[in-house]
């Protein structure tokens, strides 16, 4: 196999095979990989990025999963736990409106005594205080746990955060689906398999989510394109999925940073966001996570085949908590310099994806 037979292929519009991106992940020349990339995303996308205006809400981080690549997460009763007033929620969805968000984005732990009615109530806060505010909420890790309180099936469940106000889903809590990696990252979340059974089902229930993948601790490329192929071909079953983000895995105060592998460098972050646009022939979307990636990295990925920048942001906590060294929020015109300047013409989205107003 050579770099110009898949070109070829890329080329002519044809699916890449996943012997393709392993070879891709192995290929020592990043510009080379990069330039497909950017090829395939200018015919897509021309010199558009996506950006969105969004604050993130984590309502709680005492969570029951102790998962090793965490920092944010605490058990009930240690310090620094804590859990969001309802209040305390309706104010930053306050702020929100003010600053002119379209979006709020809740995450948070698997909390062990917090009833289904507190998630039902949290959607209702922030629906009143931002009637316009698109609530995308949950990931499906979180979903499975609230079916399981609400006492439902997962249809059932969405249905009734669905009437409370849930637009659509984030992407996280995919961390690899192999199960050799999952048992050291994570043995006690979710499968892998039952993370896709659930986005199935979100998608099935006319909701549209994200897909996230965590990567540069103990997974090896393999993984990564084993975890992409069942990304590409739940896609191509439902097509519910808006966007693909890799997630930079952050070492720090989580007890897998301090295995060997080091945290992933900019180039591994490159070649990873243009294989996914490669390999994910079917996502219309490729995000650049700037939170894990730093800036800089998530600037220059605008040439590597990324059409979409998340977001403002604003008090993140999972990410930073792992030591992440960006800053906790950018305002709306940081980040229209930050596509400027790559060349790229800023486009600000809602969480669907429909264009509000290009700068
Ligand atoms: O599932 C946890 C990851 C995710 C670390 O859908 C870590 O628009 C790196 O999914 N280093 C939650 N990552 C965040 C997430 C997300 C973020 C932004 C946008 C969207 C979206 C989704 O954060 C978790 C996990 O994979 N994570 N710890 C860490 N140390």
């Amino acid at each position: 196999m050579n770099i110009e037979q898949i070109e070829e292929k890329v080329r002519e519009s044809v699916r890449i095979s996943d012997d393709d991106a392993l070879f891709l992940f192995g290929h020592p020349d990043l510009i080379a990989v990069g330039r497909l990339a950017a090829m395939v995303n200018d015919r897509r996308n021309g010199k558009k990025v996506f950006f969105n205006v969004n604050r993130h809400i984590n309502h709680t981080n005492i969570c029951v999963n102790r998962c090793a690549f965490c920092a944010f997460y605490r058990a009930a009763d240690t310090d620094g736990a804590y859990c969001m007033e309802l209040d305390e929620v309706r104010s930053r969805a306050l702020e929100a409106v003010g600053q002119g968000a379209t979006e709020i984005h809740i995450v948070g732990g698997l909390h062990p005594s917090l009833p289904f009615d507190f998630y039902l109530e949290m959607l209702a806060t922030v629906r009143e205080a931002g009637p316009e505010l698109h609530i995308k909420a949950f990931t499906a890790v979180e979903i499975e746990y609230l079916s399981r309180l609400a006492g439902l099936p997962i249809r059932d469940t969405l249905e009734r955060l669905k009437g409370a106000g849930l637009g659509s889903l984030p992407g996280g809590g995919a961390e690899i689906f192999a199960p050799h990696v999952r048992e050291k990252l994570c043995p006690e979340k979710i499968s892998g398999e039952r993370w896709l059974e659930i986005m199935a089902e979100v998608h099935a229930s006319g909701l549209k989510s994200n897909a996230t993948m965590l990567y540069g601790h103990i997974e090896s490329h393999a993984d990564r394109v084993d975890h992409m192929r069942q990304l590409r071909e739940l896609q191509d079953r439902t097509g519910g999925f808006q966007v693909f983000i890799p997630l930079a895995f952050q070492k720090e105060n989580n007890p897998l940073g301090h295995l060997k592998n080091p945290m992933s460098g900019g180039v591994d972050d490159l070649k990873t966001l243009a294989i996914a646009r490669l390999y994910l022939d079917n996502f219309a979307n490729i995000k650049a996570y700037w939170v894990m990636l730093g800036e800089k990295i998530a600037q220059t990925s605008l040439c590597f085949g990324v059409n979409d920048l998340d977001g403002t942001v604003v008090e993140e906590k999972i990410g930073h908590d792992a030591g992440a060294t960006s800053p906790q929020a950018m305002g709306r015109d940081d980040i229209v310099r930050l596509i400027r300047s790559a060349g790229r013409v800023p486009v600000e989205r809602d969480t669907l994806y429909n264009e509000l107003r290009m700068y």
